[in-house]
């Protein structure tokens, strides 16, 4: 059997790729299982300093599995969902929101439930031309989690959160550029190859500086302005201490390209 997860590093980039695409990578606990396995590797190896996440296919990620992990669901049988989302799905989306370094969702296709939310728990979303985007949810009476709720509103405003929550309708990768959902499109074509570029163009920048940043966005959502700036002034003191830091500046005054490491000393 395929792995459900392909992992593989290339430029410094850990390219990790649901890999289910008949299912259209919906996910069951294989996949949670190679996500863990994956996101193993990529927090304890220093080599490691940007993600690509993607999937196999025409799909991106359809969400949980329905076929497999939810089918036989009755009334009579009462399914705790919660535990579902305590056990993978919820530790997931903390992971990926705490890992100190950057993460490119890359939407190459079909996404939809919680397959969206994961790619908006990344830090910098672009998809291909022909991806499409679902709150899934409503159809099957369920509310979005894996983050949705949380990250929607945050990224296209809370107008077009309830409504493409509460109406589940399905929208094309040019309408998810226009609400904000995603950074960039491109050409189906060259979608892999581009994608890789961003991750691997992240991989050479100061690598800490990118932690601070994930630490400081994540902590605006609930700050206001003077605990916001209070924070910025003891994340950026420790990023006046990096050799980063040191190089950046040496290289500007020496008119050359900076060779930044990412470490901390
Ligand atoms: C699938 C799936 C799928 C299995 C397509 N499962 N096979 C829930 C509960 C518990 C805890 C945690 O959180 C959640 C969160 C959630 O994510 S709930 C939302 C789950 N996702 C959905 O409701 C989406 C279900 N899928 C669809 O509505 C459609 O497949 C979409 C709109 C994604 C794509 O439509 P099409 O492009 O027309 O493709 P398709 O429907 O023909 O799918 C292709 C194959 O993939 C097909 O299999 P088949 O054997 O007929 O070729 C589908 O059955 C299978 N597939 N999604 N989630």
């Amino acid at each position: 059997m395929a792995e459900a997860v392909l992992f593989e590093v290339k430029e410094a980039v850990a390219i990790v790729t649901l890999n289910r695409p008949e299912r259209l990578n919906a996910l069951n606990g294989d996949i949670h299982a190679g996500l863990r396995a994956a996101f193993d590797k990529i927090e304890t190896d220093e080599a490691i300093r940007a993600v690509l996440l993607t999937g196999a296919g025409r799909g991106f990620c359809a969400g949980a599995d329905l076929m497999q992990s939810l089918s036989g669901v009755n009334a009579a049988e009462k399914r705790d969902l919660g535990a579902a989302l305590d056990k993978e799905y919820n530790p997931l989306v903390r992971r990926m929101r705490a890992l100190p370094k950057p993460i490119v969702s890359a939407v190459n296709g079909v996404a939809a439930g919680a397959g969206v939310n994961l790619a908006l728990a990344g830090d910098i979303i672009i998809a291909a031309q022909s991806a499409n985007f679902t709150q899934a949810f409503i159809r099957i009476g369920l509310i979005p989690d894996a983050g949705g709720t949380y990250f929607l509103p945050r990224l296209i405003g809370d107008a077009r959160a309830r409504a493409l929550a509460m109406l589940g309708e399905t929208i094309t990768a040019e309408q998810a550029l226009a609400f904000g959902l995603v950074y960039r499109l491109f050409d189906d074509a060259v979608f892999h190859e581009e994608a890789l570029k961003i991750a691997a163009g992240l991989a050479q920048k100061p690598t800490l500086a990118l932690a601070a940043m994930k630490r400081a966005f994540a902590a605006s959502a609930g700050n206001g302005l003077d605990e916001q700036l209070d924070l910025e002034r003891d994340l950026q003191r420790d990023m006046g201490y990096t050799p980063d830091f040191a190089e950046g500046v040496t290289a500007f005054v020496e008119k050359r390209a900076a060779r930044f490491t990412g470490k901390a000393g």
